[in-house]
């Protein structure tokens, strides 16, 4: 079997759906975490574009996550894509969704006002409405029983709601069952828990908290209440 070396950072949502699709194959690999602020020199030797996650297969490297994925799923048993191409395309098109989902949580947690936030908000909502009609109705994955590659690609995307929702004091899968669900069977799957550190949330809060954004202001506000009760 090939060398396997995933090189990415820690709190990166696409280098952790390379580490599910790893862990869900059972193959052994070595994790390289990297400072984006500080890349290495080696790291952009052999990066194309710069970003994480790569992996290293023997000798060969490989960028993007979706093309990882599909190089793990079919080079290692067992199979995350179905096997009719009609459902697997459809597969693909709710990677590419997803990926557009993280985009969207991105412009979320970089948006500097209260304005900005709603708008964001209200896009993410509409994007999330959408995917609810598209989930398999009896789950508790996206296609049904079985895990696949769009569970790998939507599951780092809703950790950031583990901190955006407490503090705003929303739910954002409010009146969305299927999600709700889905969300919860994701968040319990070994694969998903083992793809980040320990401390991966007070991590995740705090690289939110330090943005220029409206959300910082919400977090830094609920840390401070929580900071006074704790006083009190
Ligand atoms: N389309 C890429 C996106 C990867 C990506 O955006 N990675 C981020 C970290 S999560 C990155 O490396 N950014 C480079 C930087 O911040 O300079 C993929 O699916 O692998």
């Amino acid at each position: 079997m090939a060398r396997l070396e995933l090189v990415s950072f820690v709190l990166c949502p696409y280098a952790q759906r390379a580490a599910i699709v790893l862990a869900e194959k059972g193959a052994p690999f070595t994790r390289t975490d990297i400072d984006l602020a500080l890349k290495p020199d080696w790291f952009l030797a052999i990066s194309p574009t710069g970003r994480v996650p790569l992996l290293r297969v023997d000798d060969e490297v490989l960028f993007e996550s979706a093309a990882i994925a599909e190089y793990l799923d079919e080079t290692i048993a067992p199979r995350l894509l179905p096997a009719d191409a009609l459902q697997r395309a459809r597969q693909r098109a709710f990677v590419e969704f997803a990926s557009g989902t993280l985009a969207d949580i991105a412009a979320l947690y970089m948006a500097p006002d209260q304005d900005g936030y709603a708008a964001k908000r209200r896009a993410l909502r509409t994007r999330f409405a959408r995917l609810e009609e598209e989930l398999d109705p009896q789950g508790p994955y996206f296609a049904g029983p079985g895990f696949g590659l769009v569970d790998a690609a939507f599951a780092p995307a809703f950790r950031y709601f583990d901190v955006i929702d407490p503090a705003t004091c929303e739910d954002s899968f409010d009146r969305l069952p299927r999600i709700a669900r889905w969300r919860a069977a994701l968040g319990a799957r070994p694969s998903v828990i083992r793809a980040v550190v320990p401390d991966f949330t007070a991590r995740l809060a705090a690289f939110l908290g330090s943005r220029p954004s409206h959300l910082a202001a919400l977090i830094a506000a609920v840390t401070a209440c929580a900071a006074a009760r704790l006083d009190a």
